[in-house]
């Protein structure tokens, strides 16, 4: 499964994941043995063949669970025609090679990417992955660091196969101005070598209640209609705004019911490709209508004062690596509800769609951020660095701009944003996000405290701080300083402030009365004091905790940490609760997702 929607009803669309997938590790070491007895033995599985089942990182197989290398994956699968091969993550490096043809390279665990193939003769076909997890001067964003570079096709794979015209994407962003609108922007491609006189359709469902709150999709109404000429191999970016005006035929006997963390409501839009009145492709796209922004101290989510009470989370599971199946996703997400928080941060990456799609379904609002942690001004001067991060955001926007529960675009967290170098590439990547989508306020964490230079450029404020674990100042007086900095010194004055990490480290299971640092009483503590402190601070728009689950972190970090993991979780790896659980518990539910 690659959405928790279906996405076409005309286009076939054949899922490859799942099993009929091999592997074979062709060159690469244990990261683990570095740090032991810097021989760096090559692992003893090089050439072997595995049978592997996709998305899955080959960190799960016994004897590659700290490869570090590179590896082959392999399938045959059934196509003909005009195919598109679509990737959801590949880590962290995917080279395709279609019946021993290379069809092109991504780089970026954490981003979708595709492959257009014409003219396919019908019949099997052999696909293969090249993925490489090493790091390199060649990878800028994946580096040694607080969290762990998995190997694998760590999210969906899926062959498509197309007409003669197809629809490369469709963004709807909504907007209220008195009225409800839909600014579109949708991309068809003509894949053929003659022009294309095509007829373009936008439908959009009417919804109705049903028996007390239940919502039902009535008929689908065609919002926008469009004849568009294409040349020989041409493609059309189209921007239109829909509007949805009262009077519209649209809006006769139905309204447009508001997406919010109380009424997720969702629309399925329908974008539709005709040639002489035959349908030739379709895209379904799922979007909610809800509006955000930044005005001063506060986000405003459908114009009320949103309080968030979030949690940092890694795409992290000791039984799957990044590669979470929807269970675990959903178990999660049950957790973030059960402790009474409404937000997620995608530390330190875009995620996978269906963990996005479940946010929109569930109402949990997100911080989406593009691929980047703690990266000092020596390695954002890595040359491949800018183009990396800025084709990360790219893919980010372009794959996610639909996904009403994002409502903050972050970057480069705890980059060099106290130096001028940094600060040139922030202003670019701010300006990137807003040329992309402006419906959306920008932040990005920092840690920089008194020494942020690049504070007027976000739309809202955000800092990571750590009061009783690397500060030694209370929550209370730590925060003050920073927010007092912030609001009176910096750039960043007068806009929303978020505390977009605070926490403390506890080994599940360590238990004592001695509440000594890693112990679980010492983290309960210390978030009892960090939590009410950042709630009850005046002209503060919310919290990130870090973190919501203890994850793995690479060997190569500088950083030793116990267990090579980040165990600053409310709860272990396993998903087991700290004594810290109940207390975020109490006091999360103890609010509500507004200020009044
Ligand atoms: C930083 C960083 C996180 C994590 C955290 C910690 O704030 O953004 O990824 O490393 O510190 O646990 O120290």
């Amino acid at each position: 499964m690659l959405r928790l929607f279906k996405t076409n009803d005309l286009r076939k669309s054949e899922e490859l994941s799942g099993s009929g997938w091999t592997f074979i590790p062709l060159s690469g070491s244990d990261a683990g043995s570095d740090c032991i007895d810097k021989t760096s033995a090559e692992n003893p599985n090089i050439g072997k063949k595995f049978s592997v089942v996709v998305p899955g990182c080959i960190e799960s197989i016994p004897g590659l669970e700290s490869f570090r290398g590179t590896g082959k994956y392999s399938k045959v699968f059934k196509a003909g025609g005009n195919i598109r091969l679509v990737f959801k993550g590949v880590s962290h490096t995917g080279t395709v090679y279609l019946d021993g043809k290379e069809l092109g390279k991504h780089y970026n665990a954490y981003t979708p990417f595709s492959f257009l193939v014409k003219n396919l003769p019908e019949g099997n076909h052999f696909l293969e992955v090249l993925v490489d997890n090493r790091f390199s001067e060649e990878s800028a964003l994946h580096v040694p660091n607080d969290y762990m570079t998995y190997m694998g096709i760590t999210r969906g794979v899926a062959v498509e196969r197309l007409g003669d015209a197809y629809i490369e994407y469709l963004h709807i962003v909504p907007e209220y101005n008195n009225n409800w609108n839909l600014n579109a922007s949708i991309k068809i491609v003509n894949l053929t070598e003659s022009e294309k006189k095509i007829h373009l359709k936008i439908l959009l469902p009417r919804l109705s209640k049903v028996s007390g709150e239940t919502l039902v999709e009535g008929s689908e109404v065609a919002i926008f209609e469009k004849e568009i000429e294409l040349k020989s191999n041409e493609e059309k970016i189209l921007t239109e705004k829909i509007l949805l005006k009262d009077d519209s035929s649209y809006m006769q006997d139905t309204m447009i019911f508001e997406w919010s963390p109380e009424t997720p409501v969702l629309y399925n839009v329908k974008a539709k490709l005709s040639v002489d009145n035959n349908d030739i492709d379709d895209l379904i796209e799922r979007i909610g209508f809800r509006t955000v922004k930044a005005e001063g101290r506060f986000i405003l989510l459908n114009g009320k004062k949103l309080r968030i009470k979030g949690f940092c989370r890694h795409e992290d599971h000791p039984m799957y690596g990044c590669a979470l199946p929807l269970q675990a996703m959903e178990a999660d997400l049950q957790i973030v509800k059960d402790l009474g928080g409404n937000a997620i941060r995608t530390s330190h990456y875009p995620n996978d769609e269906m963990f996005l799609d479940l946010c929109d379904e569930r109402g949990i609002i997100v911080w989406e951020e593009n691929h980047a942690r703690g990266l000092s001004e020596e390695q954002m001067k890595n040359p491949n660095f800018e183009e990396q991060a800025e084709k990360c955001i790219e893919e980010m926007i372009n794959a996610h701009i639909n996904h009403p529960s994002i409502i903050i675009w972050g970057i480069l967290n705890e980059c060099a944003s106290e130096t001028e170098y940094g600060r040139e590439c922030y202003k670019k990547q701010y300006e990137l996000i807003k040329k992309m989508d402006d419906s959306r306020p920008r932040s990005s964490a920092s840690c920089k405290f008194m020494n942020d230079i690049c504070l007027d450029l976000p739309d809202i404020v955000s800092y990571n701080i750590y009061p009783e674990w690397y500060v030694n100042k209370t929550s209370k007086d730590w925060l003050d300083e920073n927010y007092d900095w912030v609001h009176n010194e910096s750039g960043g004055s007068g806009k929303p402030f978020i505390i977009s990490e605070i926490g403390a480290g506890a080994i599940y299971g360590y238990r004592s009365p001695i509440k000594a640092k890693w112990t679980e009483e010492y983290q309960a503590e210390a978030l009892r004091h960090q939590i009410k402190a950042v709630l009850e601070k005046i002209g503060c728009s919310g919290i990130f905790i870090w973190q919501f689950s203890d994850c793995r972190i690479s060997y190569e970090w500088f950083s030793t940490r116990p267990r090579t993991m980040n165990n600053k979780g409310i709860v272990d790896e396993y998903r087991r609760p700290k004594l810290s659980y109940d207390v975020v518990k109490e006091i999360y539910t103890s609010y509500s997702n507004y200020f009044e």
